[in-house]
């Protein structure tokens, strides 16, 4: 399986850090196309040296080959709304992860995008449940 991870990166990075450990699990599913958004420093990862057109265009590549995506939403992130929303028209079939505890509420494009099908679930999630969650929706 291949998953395409998405989580905030000029949005901000104060979620980085889970954003490795949900990774790591996702590891155990299947190849993870999208590493570097876990990465402590971004440059350690190359991602300095690629345009802008670059990056989205390899992004948009990725994202049309994956299996499935799976997003951390709690960190508002323009790039991230924009991968969920292309990734539908892709007909992909999409996770979003939110945390309630944060104290942030979730945009409504996202959370009402959720209709109860199983091609796109929003889940409010503690990072505890992940690995159940990750269970639920990729086996
Ligand atoms: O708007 P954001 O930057 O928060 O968007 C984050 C999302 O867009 C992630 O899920 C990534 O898949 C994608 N993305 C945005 N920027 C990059 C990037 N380098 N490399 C790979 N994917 C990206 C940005 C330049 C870096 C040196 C700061």
């Amino acid at each position: 399986m291949k998953i395409y991870f998405a989580g905030s990166i000029r949005g901000g990075r104060q979620d980085a850090e889970l954003y490795l450990r949900i990774i790591d699990k996702l590891q155990s599913y299947g190849t993870v196309l999208t590493e570097h958004v876990g990465a402590k420093t971004l440059e350690d990862s190359g991602e300095k040296n690629l345009s802008e057109k670059e990056i989205h265009d390899r992004d948009m590549a990725w994202l049309q080959d994956c299996d499935v995506l799976v997003a951390e939403v709690t960190q508002p992130s323009l790039g991230v709304g924009y991968e969920i929303g292309r990734a539908i028209t892709l007909n992909k079939r999409i996770l979003c992860l939110f945390r309630p505890d944060s104290g942030k509420s979730l945009s409504a494009m996202i959370a009402g995008a959720d209709t109860g099908s199983p091609m796109f679930v929003v889940k409010n999630y503690k990072e505890e449940e992940v690995a159940s969650i990750l269970s639920n929706f990729l086996n």
